[in-house]
């Protein structure tokens, strides 16, 4: 392709210089695969091939609906958090989760789609958001297990996005891990005074983790071998690690915290491997997972329907932000 460059007679004379006219798709797609893929952060104003747009989009997107829908099984226990130091703790929690879908949505309106658009997949039930949050936060230890072991997941999953190949994600990224180690040591914190308390305290705890532990190894997605966008992802150095990789990195940590916690795991097949330097663990329900990704999970009804009301009842607030705005220009428009 480049090659052909040396049949063309030089600006000299008069011709355009080729190396100024843009390249066919093909080889832009091949250098852009080769700049992505060595490691160089990708900008918004960068030329990108579509289908890389097209599947940061759909990630940022998912991952930014999964933080805002992750603000309603905990926004839940706020009334009846045990006491005000635990109050407080969870209502910030909850604003941290809210300003990630901000930053999120924020990357993701880079690559032009908008917020309004964004949304309306959301609430028409089209766009994805993490299986995890489907689940019910029945008793006040399932807020301790969220923190521990789903936002413990979700810093395994999240930290190598912090090197993701485009920028604004990975930006994003950075100030989103530093918060949910936070959320993560909350969660783990929460638990262990419950663990020091009461019997019946360590059975609510046990109980919880019961019911959460085979869902939060969901949330790393399908088998490599059955995740469809891996093998792009991995190229443009979206992906940097596998799901498979990623869930053992997961059961490994939390094996060594449920030791100090006290708690077990609802798998008579976890066991220390010392051939692989892992643990081993059972087989995953595929079926469950696919029929919560598909709608059809505990609370996937319940969720959509408070999403969906949320944006109807802050119509009024959009409105007037609008009409704050029109009357009164941001500097940088007035100057202009
Ligand atoms: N739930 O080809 P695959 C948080 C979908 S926020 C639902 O492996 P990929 C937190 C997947 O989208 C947690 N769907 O996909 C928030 C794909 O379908 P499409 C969210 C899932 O993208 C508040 C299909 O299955 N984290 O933790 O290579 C409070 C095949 O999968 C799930 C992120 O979004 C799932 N669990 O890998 C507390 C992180 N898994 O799109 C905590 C960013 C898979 O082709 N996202 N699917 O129709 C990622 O890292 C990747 O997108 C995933 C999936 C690892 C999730």
């Amino acid at each position: 392709m480049y090659t052909q460059s040396l049949d063309i007679p030089s600006p000299a004379e008069g011709v355009p210089d080729p190396t100024a006219l843009p390249l066919d798709e093909l080889a832009r797609s091949a250098a852009f695969n080769e700049r992505a893929g060595s490691g160089e952060i990708v900008e918004a104003k960068d030329w990108m091939p579509p289908a890389y747009r097209k599947t940061l989009i759909r990630q940022i997107s998912q991952h930014a609906h999964s933080e805002i829908v992750g603000m309603l099984p905990e926004g839940n226990w706020v009334t009846r958090a045990p006491s005000l130091k635990r109050k407080t703790i969870l209502l910030a929690k909850i604003q941290d989760e809210g300003g990630h879908g901000l930053y999120l949505y924020a990357a993701a309106e880079t690559l032009g789609v908008s917020r309004d658009e964004l949304q309306a997949a959301l609430h028409s039930g089209k766009a994805k958001y993490s299986s995890i949050f489907n689940y019910p936060t029945l008793t006040w230890a399932d807020i301790g297990v969220v923190g521990w072991l789903v936002d413990g997941a979700a810093i395994i999953n999240q930290v190598p996005l912090c090197r993701c190949s485009y920028g604004p994600y990975a930006r994003a990224m950075v100030r989103i891990c530093r918060e949910e180690s936070f959320h993560q040591r909350q969660g783990f914190d929460s638990l262990l005074a419950m663990m020091q308390g009461t019997p019946a305290q360590r059975a609510m705890v046990q109980d919880a983790v019961n019911r959460w532990w085979w869902p939060v190894l969901m949330m790393f997605g399908p088998h490599d071998k059955d995740s469809q966008n891996s093998e792009l992802s991995t190229k443009w150095g979206i992906k940097r690690i596998s799901n498979d990789d990623l869930r053992q990195q997961f059961v490994d940590a939390a094996m060594a915290q449920s030791e100090v916690l006290g708690v077990s795991f609802p798998d008579p097949h976890l066991q220390w491997n010392a051939a692989r330097g892992h643990y081993d663990f059972g087989p995953i329900d595929w079926a469950e997972f696919w029929n919560v990704v598909n709608g059809h999970g505990p609370c996937n009804r319940e969720r959509l329907q408070a999403r969906v009301a949320a944006w109807e009842e802050g119509e009024w607030v959009r409105a007037a932000a609008s009409a704050y705005a029109a009357k009164h220009p941001a500097p940088a428009r007035a100057a202009a």
